[in-house]
């Protein structure tokens, strides 16, 4: 497949001021027939034809000024059409099939509904279209349908008609006043029920909002309803940012390829980030919906209304929204909590990304697929480095920043170099070198020595940006440091700083020190670096225990189990010493359980042991075996060294009755940590007390958390437990997903037995990606059976992506990632991983996007 540049950008020749859609509905069969409004646009170069976009298609008829033409052509999959140097009306019947649409883009049929999924290239899979984002169009939709099969008809922005047809067909017709390109074009059809609520903007105009599911669905729809209304009032307050139509409708669906979709008006979304009640969903399902309504919501402005002139600056929106996503949950919820949740979640996915071979800046320069780059890189680096600037200006000037980019914008499809002036001109900040962090790739390495002398401290930096693809050489970025220098006797500090590393190298001096002073660096993750401290053991372990700084305290005790597992994997320690490590992580977390200052949901992330995933990227090459022994062995030895403290934190935490308050949700957080550690532990009576937990759980949270914990056992409470769980579950789609994912996921030593036994279970299907999604991304992060030394783990992934592949590319190609990760795995394995690879890039007829990903991972 060609290779598509960023430098080759240009403008479309031609305006589409307006977009006409009319269809008429059938799941085997609808037909489309699109008129198009076009014109010279005055900023590009003349043609004499027009190149309309398909996949797929076939043009059944076409017009141009009302008169049927024939001197068309077809260029590969794109239509053709030759056209003078003025305005005309164009006119194309298609005609598609929904039901067999098992790609999921474009209009497909989910449970008997209809529905569109455009973003980024599927609209070409409707009809014939300029379908790039720059294309600035006001659409008019109308469509007709049995009224049996469609009581609902949906599209963006207005209902302006609807009537009864013939033979129990109706139809609707709607329009969206605001301009908008292909992508965010939406159509449903099918039979739902709405949950309807409404909502007075800042200028006091009401809302209709709409939440529209299956029946049966509907008493699932609450939380959703208020994370709207909560995500509509706060981003009027904390951005300025009101709802400009009448209407917000979200329809949910079962069959999806991600999280959801900001469609102008009509989000549509996966059921998993819609539905949620306490029997069926645990807290961070709670809190998925949440942060996902919030950022479809977000999009309206940071998307929709100021858009991306091409698909290489999708971390405009992206970014952006991620961003605003977050600083939305944390002001819901606890802040530190969700800084580190957000840390966790750019280390275990971002960082692998950056330092592997998909490795792309934030701003990519060329792409095959773009389905491939909706990366954690896109999404998360891109949040990062917005919220860089951020912490750079302050809060204040960031909002002057946002205000004026959202004014200068608005209506235009805009570049991240358009994004980056308006903060520059709007907070008055210099970012000229700042820039980089949009064109470099890969995660840059920031080593920190702290040196005392008299009665000066001085702080010695040093960065590197490692090489990634296509970018061998790097220059030096700023990066932000908020900083702190404690006092060890008082335990104090004279107020946190923030100092720009801006060099390669450079010093920084602190006077007033008689005594050296502990560092306390990258305080709230203040910039997405790895640190590499030359700290002592002591220090980490005065940090642990009183940095004020929430996100530090947590990083400081993460850092010494890390320092203390790659100790053990190195063979650096002898049983004596490692004796003493394990003790000083023992006495840390058994400071944290004793900590009253700290709340259960700050306690639960500071008893998570770093990932396993986390602990090989920390390493060149690593062993995944040996880091699996280390991590479980530590943990082990944690779970029978504090047995009576997880015995007590159990019992508390089980006396605080359900609610959704900070409080209970934290105790169900600890609650499920102190069974986990009992369990590594195997202490006596673990099981029982873990089917305890299930049987009488009256929440998700709870259940889940047990049924976990049982799921890596050997024993009959394991069997008993899933069983009950399936057959008290067994009618509802996203709790069927957990049980899947809970047996790929663990640490049983059959796993892999399980999850091929499972792959036949009546309710799988490749079909439906939540489902392909739980069972194997479930299995691709289980870091014990997926990297089984025998390779079998491997060849199950490999296998599933040549099976999923024909049936639906972008779901297959998100499984390429795991393997290409086998440079920095031990040789055998590697091997392995490479040989999978090959298998997958030898076999014909791959499609774009696997063949992109396979192709760059062996590269
Ligand atoms: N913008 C969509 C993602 C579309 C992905 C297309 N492959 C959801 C979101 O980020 O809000
Ligand atoms: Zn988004």
């Amino acid at each position: 497949p060609p290779v598509i540049r960023r430098e080759d950008y240009k403008p479309f020749e031609w305006l589409v001021p307006e977009v006409s859609l009319d269809f008429d509905l059938g799941l085997g069969s609808t037909r489309v027939v699109a008129t198009l409004s076009v014109a010279p646009n005055a900023k590009a170069d003349p043609s004499t034809t027009i190149r309309l976009n398909g996949d797929g298609l076939e043009p059944l008829a076409v017009q141009v000024d009302g008169e049927i033409v024939s001197d068309w052509s077809m260029d590969g999959y794109d239509l053709i059409i030759p056209l003078t140097g003025e305005g005309h009306e164009l006119r194309v019947t298609t005609q598609i099939s929904p039901a067999a649409n098992s790609a999921l883009m474009g209009l497909f049929a989910s449970n008997g509904m209809l529905c569109t999924q455009c973003e980024a290239e599927g609209f070409r899979r409707i009809t014939f279209f300029p379908d790039r984002p720059d294309v600035l169009s006001t659409y008019r939709v109308r469509m007709s349908g049995l009224k049996a099969h469609f009581p609902v008809l949906l599209s963006n922005g207005n209902l302006e008609a609807q009537g009864e047809g013939e033979d129990g067909t109706h139809w609707a017709e709607w329009h969206d006043p605001w301009p908008k390109p292909s992508y965010l074009f939406a159509l449903v059809a099918g039979d739902l029920v709405a949950n309807s609520d409404s909502f007075t903007t800042m200028s006091g105009r009401e809302v209709a909002l709409n939440i529209y599911v299956r029946d049966g669905d509907l008493p699932r729809t609450g939380h959703a309803m208020e994370s709207l209304k909560k995500s509509m009032r706060w981003d009027e307050k904390v951005f300025g940012r009101e709802y400009d139509l009448d209407l917000f409708n979200i329809v949910a669906v079962s069959d999806f390829n991600m999280g959801a979709m900001e469609n102008k008006g009509l989000n549509v979304f996966n059921t998993k980030y819609v539905l949620a009640d306490p029997d069926t969903a645990t807290d961070g399902d709670f809190d998925g919906v949440e942060g996902v309504i919030a950022h479809e919501y977000f999009h309206n402005w940071s998307g929709n209304r100021v858009t991306c002139r091409d698909w290489f600056q999708l971390s405009l929106k992206e970014g952006f929204t991620v961003l605003r996503d977050q600083l939305f949950s944390q002001d819901m919820g606890s802040e530190p909590v969700k800084r580190i949740e957000d840390v966790r979640v750019l280390r275990g996915a971002q960082f692998p990304e950056d330092s592997g071979p998909l490795a792309h800046p934030i701003r990519p320069d060329s792409y095959r697929e773009i389905s491939n780059f909706y990366t954690a890189t896109i999404y998360n680096k891109g949040a990062e480095v917005i919220r860089m600037m951020r912490s750079m200006c302050g809060e204040e000037r960031f909002r002057a920043g946002t205000d004026l980019y959202f004014d200068r914008h608005d209506g235009e499809a805009a570049t991240c170099e358009d994004f980056v002036k308006a903060i520059e001109d709007g907070a008055e900040l210099d970012l000229e070198q700042f820039r980089l962090w949009y064109s470099q790739a890969g995660t840059p390495k920031v080593s920190v020595r702290l040196e005392h002398d008299g009665d000066t401290a001085t702080l010695h930096l040093s960065q590197d940006v490692p090489p990634t693809p296509g970018q061998p050489e790097k220059q030096p970025m700023p990066i932000p440091l908020r900083i702190a220098l404690f006092d060890r006797e008082s335990g104090k500090h004279d107020g946190e700083q923030l100092i720009t590393l801006t060099k390669a190298q450079d010093s920084f001096s602190f006077e007033g020190f008689a005594t050296k002073p502990v560092l306390s660096i990258n305080r709230g993750f203040s910039a997405p670096v790895v640190i590499e401290r030359d700290i002592a053991q002591d220090d980490l372990v005065f940090l642990a225990a009183h940095d004020d700084d929430p996100f530090a305290r947590y990083e400081a005790l993460q850092d010494l189990v890390v320092g203390h597992l790659k100790d053990v994997i190195d063979g650096n320690l002898d049983d004596s010493e490692r004796d003493t490590g394990r003790q000083a992580i023992a006495a840390a977390i058994s400071a944290v359980l004793d900590d009253e200052h700290i709340d259960d949901l700050m306690r639960g992330e500071m008893l998570l042991l770093p990932s396993e995933g986390y602990l090989a990227e920390t390493m060149l090459v690593a062993d995944p075996g040996a880091i699996h022994e280390a991590r479980q062995g530590l943990r082990a030895y944690l779970g029978t060294q504090l047995e009576e403290a997880w015995k007590a934190l159990h019992q508390r935490a089980s006396s605080v009755p359900f609610s959704h308050d900070a409080e209970a949700r934290g105790a169900r957080k600890v609650k499920t940590h102190a069974l986990a550690y009992l369990a590594a532990g195997d202490v006596d009576g673990v099981q029982e007390l873990a089917w305890e937990q299930y049987s009488s759980a009256d929440n998700m949270t709870d259940r889940q958390g047990a049924l976990m914990v049982l799921c890596n056992l050997d024993g009959p409470e394991r069997t008993r437990a899933l069983l009950d769980f399936y057959n008290r579950y067994k009618d509802n789609a996203l709790v069927i997903d957990k049980w899947f994912s809970l047996q790929s996921m663990s640490l049983h030593p059959n796993a892999i037995e399980h999850v091929k036994a499972l792959a036949d279970h009546p309710q799988f299907t490749l079909k439906n990606p939540n489902r392909v999604r739980s069972l194997y991304m479930g299995f691709a992060v289980n870091p014990q059976a997926f990297h089984d030394a025998s390779g079998e783990g491997y060849r199950m992934i490999a296998d599933l992506i040549l099976q999923l592949d024909p049936i639906n590319p972008q779901t297959a190609a998100r499984f390429v990632t795991p393997l290409g990760r086998w440079r920095r795995i031990e040789p055998k394995r590697s091997a392995l991983m490479k040989a999978e690879l090959e298998q997958i890039a030898a076999a014909g007829d791959l499609s774009r996007d696997t063949s992109e990903q396979v192709s760059r991972s062996l590269g």
